[in-house]
């Protein structure tokens, strides 16, 4: 039956992570994927995790189903980590908010809600280069992708000019535009207004960028306090450490209660035939880690903690490229935030570093910054350098 199928390419971030288990040299580096590791580059399970965990065992909880739209303590909790305590829509309980399979999950049920509801266009504004699922996740979700100027290669920061550019120029109101949530400057919150554009935010990385939540919450916040009903991505994945449990949330911000039930009704009717309702134990995991005070105050200094090593990182490799007189500016290694960097070595060099130093990397050049500790980042430096010396 299959014989029409053609093989498809490997998937670009996960295949890094392939190439690097098949390489036996004891150098090796694997700075593809986005999954924080600790000082001695090991995967890294918070204590506020395993404590939440030894209460939910002592608890000894059931396992029946979830509701379509997840936890309820879980889902109350996420929307006020996300839009804050004193969020107008959320106290006037006009959030809708569902459960989700991670923020891919989240971002999936966004898609779909869009294509089926948004009354104006099935066009998505996508900043240029994104997260390389972006595409696949809203193209699948029967959106159309276009995309917005974002990251200018040549300065390796925001190009701000091409964006503002970019979305005054996107046709008014037929369109809805994503945006990463710790990278969103305020002034877009009045293009997004002017031109009625619809705001849909990733947050991926809450905490992880800044070391504070709330900090990190602002653009978030910002736009939802300038009266923009956004619709937001959560993952606790990585601010949270709690990848494979697959914990996200999905919400969109309604006019009030009588709007947000029937937004409600209609994101079950969305993820019902998806995968009928989420997964119990993640969410188990961070409702209670955000419910209990204990538990919320060690969260808060383990995100920083996390936090403050990637940004140590970021200062060493800079100081160390400066001083290996590496050609080219480095300044956007400490000037960037969250988990990854952009770092600008074209797609030759991380192949030579991957092919000659063992270092991967996505093809892009991004590298994830917690790949890097101690005992490796002068030997990356080093490689770098010498890469970029050619
Ligand atoms: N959004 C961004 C920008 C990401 O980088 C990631 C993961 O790397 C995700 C969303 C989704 O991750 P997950 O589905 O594991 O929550
Ligand atoms: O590193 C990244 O950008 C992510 C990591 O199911 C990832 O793509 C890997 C697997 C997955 C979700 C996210």
């Amino acid at each position: 039956a299959w014989s029409a199928v053609p093989a498809g390419p490997p998937d670009a971030i996960l295949g890094v992570t392939e190439a690097f288990k098949a390489d036996k040299d004891p150098r090796k580096i694997n700075l593809g994927v986005g999954a924080y590791r600790d000082e001695h580059g090991k995967p890294y399970v918070l204590g506020c995790v395993k404590k939440a965990e030894d209460i939910l065992v002592a608890a000894d909880p059931d396992k029946e189903y979830l509701p379509i739209t997840g936890l309820p303590a879980f889902t109350k909790a996420a929307a006020k980590l996300a839009y804050g305590e004193d969020s107008a829509p959320l106290l006037n309980n006009a959030v809708s908010v569902t459960q989700s399979i991670s923020g891919t999950g989240a971002l999936r049920i966004g898609g779909a809600f869009l294509g089926r509801w948004y009354p104006h266009s099935k066009t998505i504004y996508l900043p240029v280069p994104s997260w390389g699922n972006h595409t696949p996740i809203f193209r699948d979700s029967g959106l159309e992708v276009k995309g917005y100027r974002y990251f200018d290669k040549k300065t390796v920061g925001l190009d701000f000019e091409g964006m503002k550019e970019d979305l005054k120029n996107a046709p008014e109101n037929r369109s809805s535009s994503y945006m990463h949530a710790h990278t969103t400057p305020r002034e877009l919150s009045d293009i997004i207004k002017e031109k009625k554009l619809f705001p849909f935010f990733d947050m991926a990385y809450q905490g992880f960028a800044s070391g504070s939540t709330s900090d990190d919450a602002f653009a978030v916040r910002h736009f939802v306090s300038q009266g923009h009903r956004i619709a937001l991505a959560q993952s606790f994945a990585k601010n949270m450490g709690l990848y494979g449990e697959r914990v996200g949330a999905f919400s969109l911000v309604t006019t009030d209660p009588e709007e947000r039930a029937r937004v409600d009704s209609q994101l079950k009717i969305v993820i019902r035939p998806m995968y009928s309702n989420p997964p119990l134990h993640g969410a188990r995991i961070a409702s209670t880690i955000l419910g209990r005070p204990d538990l919320y105050h060690q969260w808060e200094t383990e995100v920083k903690h996390m936090a403050d090593r990637i940004i140590s990182m970021r200062h060493h490799l800079r100081d160390a490229l400066v001083l290996l007189d590496t050609p080219g500016e480095w300044d956007h290694i400490t000037r960037q935030i969250g988990m990854f960097s952009f770092t600008g070595l074209t797609q030759p060099q991380t192949k030579t570093l991957a092919e000659k130093a063992h270092i991967y990397m996505t093809a892009d050049g991004r590298i994830s910054m917690a790949g890097l500790n101690s005992a490796n980042i002068d030997y990356f430096a080093e490689s770098v350098s010498n890469a970029v010396k050619g």
